[in-house]
């Protein structure tokens, strides 16, 4: 199943962090796409269930020290 999370992301100060989150995100295993916005604060993930729900996309950014949130 492929689905299109929204996630609120936290704590990201400069595009360094976008790229950091785009980068370790998207290279793991179930994952489509993302695009992370900083001045919205917000990432658009597309994924596959159930290698990468939305979760564990959640729980892997805030591995990263960022604080996360499904939105929708
Ligand atoms: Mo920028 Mo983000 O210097 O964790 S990479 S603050």
């Amino acid at each position: 199943v492929q689905l299109e999370t929204v996630l609120s992301v936290a704590g990201m100060t400069c595009a360094a962090c976008v790229n950091g989150i785009e980068q370790h995100i998207g290279g793991l295993d179930g994952i489509a796409s993302i695009k992370v916005d900083l001045m919205t604060a917000q990432a658009v993930v597309r994924h596959r269930e159930p290698a990468a729900s939305a979760k564990v996309v959640c729980a892997a950014i805030e591995a990263m020290g960022f604080e996360a949130e499904v939105l929708t």
